[in-house]
């Protein structure tokens, strides 16, 4: 019998990665989407793998829905992915933030209790849990949180529901505390893809100028692919419990601009760079820089892609798509959202 597993957030960046290797791994994996009257299936068709996947409707702010879907699919494992998970927008969203982050997580983890408490669970946690809080300049799973947002807050209480869900009630229940990862369907309005699209529609001749907000951030990038595995190793152990994932790397926007901007044969780069207040945060988490050991040692993790090869891989990947495009005379500008 295939093992089955639902992903929510399936059509987000980590849900499409997280389905392909699954998939490759014999599952039949089951997709919550939102409904939608024009539905997009960017990411999984990127991937070559939306027909491969079995697509059920739900939100994590409808209870019944889950409580219906939980009850019907009684799945081995849970990836909870679904998030908004956009921290800039936070601010000004934290209502709807906090429905879909905490009180979905609330919904889901109590509909496993009552209809399937077999079924493994995975937490979508976050480094953004951590704020400014470190040690020598490193992030652990022993570092205090003090979360600096109305998202990082949110992921803050689902965090420990889960783990309280593992204690109170002996579920399998397990979080992976990820720090920042990327690919080339990273979404629009996070740093990186901002920057990698912005530096190819410059490269194509397209754009003259990327609008950011504070480049002396400092982030431990990972590609997508990699910390997918780590979730899914995480629910193959014979105990829950809870893992950091990062790359143990770091580096400032400004890095991520020079590399993606020299790749396409840029040197001057700040010439094309406007800083713009409006996508500086209310309270900034300056610098993360996870150390890992735990996953590395009990999982057998350890990612394979380097920070300059995801950041070229994003600026290609970029360029491709422009070009296609472009070559189909479909290209429009994106403008960039005026959100953090
Ligand atoms: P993403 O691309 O933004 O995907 C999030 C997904 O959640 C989207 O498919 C979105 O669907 C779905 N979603 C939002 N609200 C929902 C709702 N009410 N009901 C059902 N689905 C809903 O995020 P990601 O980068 O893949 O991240 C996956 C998870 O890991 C998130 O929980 C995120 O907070 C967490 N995380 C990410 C990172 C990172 O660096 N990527 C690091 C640490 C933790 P719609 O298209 O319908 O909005
Ligand atoms: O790319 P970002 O928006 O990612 P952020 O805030 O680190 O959050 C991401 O990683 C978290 C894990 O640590 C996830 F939990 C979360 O869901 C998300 O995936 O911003 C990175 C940094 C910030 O310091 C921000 O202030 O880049 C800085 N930045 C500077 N200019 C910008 C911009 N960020 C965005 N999005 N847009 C800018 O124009």
């Amino acid at each position: 019998m295939k093992k089955t597993a639902l992903i929510t957030g399936i059509i987000g960046q980590d849900g499409a990665y997280l389905a392909k290797i699954l998939l490759a791994k014999g599952y039949h994996v089951y997709g919550l989407m939102r409904r939608y009257a024009t539905p997009q299936f960017n990411n999984t068709d990127y991937l070559g793998i939306t027909k491969d996947i079995e697509f059920v409707f739900g939100d994590m702010t409808d209870e019944s829905s889950i409580l219906n879907l939980i009850k019907s699919l009684r799945p081995d494992e849970v990836y909870n992915l679904a998030a908004q998970s956009f921290v800039g927008i936070s601010w000004d969203l934290p209502k709807m933030t906090t429905e879909v982050n905490s009180l979905g997580v609330m919904y889901m983890l109590n509909a496993l209790k009552l209809f399937s408490p077999q079924t493994k669970f995975y937490q979508a946690s976050t480094s953004e849990m951590f704020g400014n809080s470190h040690k020598d300049g490193l992030q652990t799973e022993q570092t205090p949180f003090h979360p600096r947002s109305p998202y990082a807050i949110s992921k803050l209480y689902s965090h420990w529901l889960t783990i309280n869900y593992r204690e109170s009630y002996n579920m399998f229940c397990a979080s992976g505390i990820l720090f920042n990862h990327e690919s080339p369907i990273r979404g629009m309005e996070f740093v990186t893809r901002k920057i990698s699209h912005g530096v190819a529609q410059i490269a194509l001749g397209l754009a003259q100028e990327i609008r950011l907000g504070n480049l002396d951030s400092k982030r431990d990038w990972g590609f997508a692919g990699d910390y997918v595995e780590a979730m899914w190793l995480m629910l193959q152990q014979e105990k829950a419990d809870d893992y950091l994932i990062s790359t143990g790397e770091t580096h400032s926007i400004r890095d991520f601009l020079q590399i993606a901007f020299a790749h396409v044969g840029i040197q001057d780069w700040e010439k094309y760079i406007t800083i713009d207040p409006r996508f500086k945060r209310p309270a900034e988490v300056f610098a993360l820089h996870g150390k890992s050991d735990k996953a590395r040692e009990k999982l057998g993790w350890v990612p394979k892609v380097k920070f300059e090869e995801l950041v070229k891989m994003m600026v290609d990947a970029d360029v491709a798509r422009l070009k296609h495009k472009m070559a189909d005379k479909k290209y429009s500008s994106v403008k960039t959202p005026v959100v953090s």
